[in-house]
C-alpha cells in the first residue's frame, strides 16, 4: 500500500513512523507520505485557508489549495482521480471507521487522505475531488491528522506480515473471524496472582475445549451491553 496523506503538519507524521508495526510496514514495501499543502498553494505567503462565507467562526480549507495539491502529485484533474482511487477526506461527520472499512482499505494498493484543520474544508472539495468521507468518532478534533494516523494504524496492521504474527489481525475484536464479537479475555503468567486465578480450561492443554470457551467468551461480551 502506498498512502499519500495531505497535510498542514506533515512533520506530525515522522513520529508516526516510528512505530514498530508502521517500521514494518516500509520494511515490506509500504509507505506513508506526508504532503504540505502549502507547498503547492496558488496563493502568497503560504496561504492555504480562508475566512467562511456567510460570516463565522474559524478558517476553511481553500478548494483551489487542494485542487493545486493533488494535481501537483497527481498530474491529473482531482474530478477524474476519484474515479480510480480513494480519496478520503477525514471529517467528523464522515462514515463511521470499523474494522470493515479498515479490512477495504487494507485491500487498495493506493490511497488518499487529506487532513483539514480549523472549521474544515470548503464543501465543493468534499463534493468534487474526494470519493469518502471518513471519521473516527463522534466528537470532533482540532484537525484529520490523528484521525488519519487512526485510519492509517488500524489498516496498516492488516497488511500480511506487518505484525510479528499475521494470525493477531485475523480472531481481534470486531474482526469477521469473531462475526463482528468483541475478542476473548486474555492471560498470561502468573496463572496465579493475590489469589485471581487463570481460568483451568487455559491451563488444561485441550485446544479444542480453549476454542470452545473463547468462542463462548466472544458471544457473550458480544451481548452484554458496552461498557
Ligand atoms: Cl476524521 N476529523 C476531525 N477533525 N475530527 C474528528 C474526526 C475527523 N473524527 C472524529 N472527530
Amino acid at each position: 500500500m502506498r498512502a499519500d496523506v495531505f497535510t498542514l503538519f506533515p512533520q506530525w507524521f515522522e513520529w508516526f513512523r516510528t512505530q514498530r508495526h508502521v517500521e514494518n510496514a516500509y520494511a515490506l514495501g509500504h509507505s506513508v507520505e506526508a504532503i504540505d499543502f502549502r507547498e503547492t498553494t496558488p496563493l502568497k505567503w503560504g496561504q492555504v485557508d480562508d475566512t467562511p462565507f456567510g460570516g463565522g467562526a474559524g478558517m476553511v480549507l481553500r478548494v483551489d489549495t487542494m485542487e493545486a495539491a493533488l494535481r501537483a502529485r497527481y498530474d491529473e484533474d482531482p474530478v477524474e482521480l476519484r474515479s480510480h482511487r480513494r480519496v478520503i477526506a477525514l471529517t467528523p461527520s464522515g462514515r463511521l471507521l470499523d474494522d470493515a472499512l479498515a479490512t477495504e482499505l487494507a485491500g487498495e494498493e493506493e490511497i488518499t487522505l487529506l487532513c483539514g484543520r480549523y472549521e474544515g474544508f470548503d464543501e465543493r472539495i468534499l463534493e468534487h475531488f474526494v470519493s469518502d468521507q471518513v471519521s473516527i468518532g463522534r466528537y470532533v478534533l482540532a484537525g484529520g491528522e490523528l484521525a488519519a494516523m487512526v485510519v492509517l494504524d488500524t489498516v496498516l496492521r492488516k497488511l500480511p506480515g506487518v505484525l510479528g504474527d499475521d494470525l493477531s489481525a485475523v480472531e481481534e475484536s470486531y474482526s469477521e473471524a469473531l462475526e463482528g464479537a468483541p475478542e476473548y479475555p486474555h492471560y498470561t503468567r502468573p496463572a496465579d496472582w493475590r489469589g485471581w486465578a487463570v481460568p483451568d480450561v487455559l491451563l488444561s492443554g485441550h485446544h479444542a475445549r480453549v476454542e470452545e470457551w473463547r468462542r463462548a467468551q466472544s458471544r457473550a461480551r458480544a451481548e452484554r451491553p458496552l461498557p
